[in-house]
């Protein structure tokens, strides 16, 4: 299986409520890399960029409105099928149907305030680390991960 990276951030009402570490840590306990992170107070331009694909929906501006609220913390992380698994890790778009478990069951109610993004393809992965972070992660090796 391929080593692959995505681009996970964690919303402003993750950042608000003090929930960083306990998504970094679930990621970091999977045996996920990170190879870059930030946190950051997002310029309109950038989230509707980042949000592009969603420009026609009706609650498109509430979502621009809602990222530029307050510090978002971006993260690149690294790893064999990160991309799929750190979706299957955040759960269901809107909280009411993720499964128990995953950070959006745990954390959330509504579908606005779902305490994070995870990138859904490799396409999307790329353009994303290439928007939030200019393309720049850091190689590194872990020993522990023979054992992962
Ligand atoms: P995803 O974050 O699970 O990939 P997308 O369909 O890409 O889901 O939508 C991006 C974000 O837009 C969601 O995470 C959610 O916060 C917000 N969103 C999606 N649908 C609605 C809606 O019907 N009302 C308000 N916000 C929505």
């Amino acid at each position: 299986m391929a080593v692959e990276q995505t681009f996970l951030m964690v919303k402003p009402d993750g950042v608000q409520r003090g929930l960083i570490g306990e998504i970094v840590s679930r990621f970091e306990q999977k045996g996920f890399k990170l190879i870059n992170a930030k946190l950051i107070q997002v310029p309109r331009e950038l989230a509707e960029s980042h949000y592009a694909e969603l420009s026609d929906k009706p609650f498109f501006g509430e979502l621009v409105d809602f990222i530029t609220s307050s510090p978002v913390f971006g993260m690149i992380w690294e790893g064999e099928n990160v991309i799929t698994t750190a979706r299957a890790m955040m759960g269901a778009t809107n909280p009411s149907a993720a499964a128990p478990g995953t950070i959006r069951n745990d954390f959330a109610i509504s579908v606005g305030m779902n305490i994070i993004h995870g990138s859904d393809s490799p396409e999307n992965a790329k353009r994303e680390i290439d928007l939030w972070f200019g393309g720049e992660t850091l190689s590194y090796d872990k020993a522990i991960n023979k054992w992962i």
